[in-house]
């Protein structure tokens, strides 16, 4: 027997003011060839999304409006600017599935450096410079950091030889580079490639918090739920070597006022970092050590861990 207060805001009573066989039949409409994965995520996609229709009595024109927004955030994207995942971010999608990942990762004993998200704005192909160049190619005047450290194996201790660190972070204005047609093309971006021993070392500037751009659908989303637009100060790596799963990742200074009131949700702990001041070198005030380690494709094999695609039934 329902209860009073289940009679009053219980989903089996809403959801019997609705045809109880609709959201099965949509579910049913699969064939037996529909691939397990999607089949499975489909369904359940379907039943939390009729669900959450049933339960707010979403109206044509609010769901419209919800259409309306991903289509502009479609038709905002481009190879400069990804606007759906800037949406989903702000969600806390992106770093739930990368919490998702990394936990699937270490309860199967494999705890490389921690993933964050890979957010909206990473580009292919940034430039290659070789150790101990800088990626600084416009704010002369910006903060310099000197960023040393190695690349080793998680499972061995091994350095890492010929490890790619692809690095991207906005200017003193906060703005990616993508963003600002005043600065150089991929200024602030780059990749590099470690030596024997794992090292690598580059420069580049100090990041800055900065607003997450506010001029599409994203922004306005913000708006509406009286919500600020800040990332603490961040730079962004994917950290790869053949044989290796590659890392994708920030780090956050510890200084920063919205290092525990992140927009996009990203930060963990020990992706949290100090810039230490620099002394003697007349190309940098600060200087900041930090070591990747990655997990060997064979190393997860060894220790079971799941396919990327998730787990199986
Ligand atoms: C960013 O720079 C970013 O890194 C993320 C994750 C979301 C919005 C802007
Ligand atoms: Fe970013």
């Amino acid at each position: 027997m329902a209860t009073n207060a289940q009679q009053v805001n219980g989903s089996s009573t809403q959801a019997s003011r609705f045809d109880p066989n609709f959201t099965e039949s949509v579910i049913n409409a699969n064939g037996p060839k529909a691939h397990p994965r999607l089949a499975r995520v489909m369904a359940s996609l379907t039943r939390h999304l009729h669900d959450f229709c049933r339960e707010n009595e979403i109206t044509i024109d609010e769901y419209m409006a919800g259409i309306d927004m991903i289509n502009r955030a479609g038709q905002m994207s481009n190879e400069k600017r990804n606007e759906g995942l800037l949406l989903a971010d702000i969600f806390g999608m992106e770093s739930l599935a990368d919490e998702i990942t990394h936990k699937l990762a270490s309860e199967a004993k494999d705890a490389p450096t921690a993933t964050a998200i890979l957010g909206p704005f990473w580009r292919k192909d940034a430039p290659i410079y070789k150790t101990g160049e800088s990626i600084v190619k416009g704010f002369p005047e910006g903060d310099h950091v000197m960023m040393h450290g190695k690349v080793t194996d998680f499972d061995t201790g091994k350095p890492i030889e010929n490890a790619e660190i692809d690095i991207w972070h906005t200017g003193p204005n906060g703005l990616y580079e993508s963003q600002d047609p005043d600065q150089p093309d991929m200024n602030l971006r780059g990749r590099f490639y470690t030596g024997p021993e794992g090292e690598y070392n580059f420069y580049c500037l100090r990041p800055t918090k900065y607003p997450i751009p506010y001029d599409g659908p994203a922004g306005e989303l913000l708006q509406l739920l009286d919500r600020h637009a800040w990332r603490p100060a961040h730079i962004h790596f994917i950290v790869s070597a053949p044989d290796y799963k590659p890392v994708v990742t920030q780090i956050f200074d510890r200084r920063d006022e919205y290092i525990t009131n992140d927009v996009a949700f990203a930060v963990k702990e020990s992706l949290i970092v100090d810039f230490e001041p620099r002394e003697g070198d007349s190309k940098a005030q600060f200087e900041l050590k930090y070591d990747f380690k990655l997990a060997s494709y064979e190393a997860a094999r060894k220790h079971g861990m799941r396919d990327a695609v998730g787990p199986s039934e």
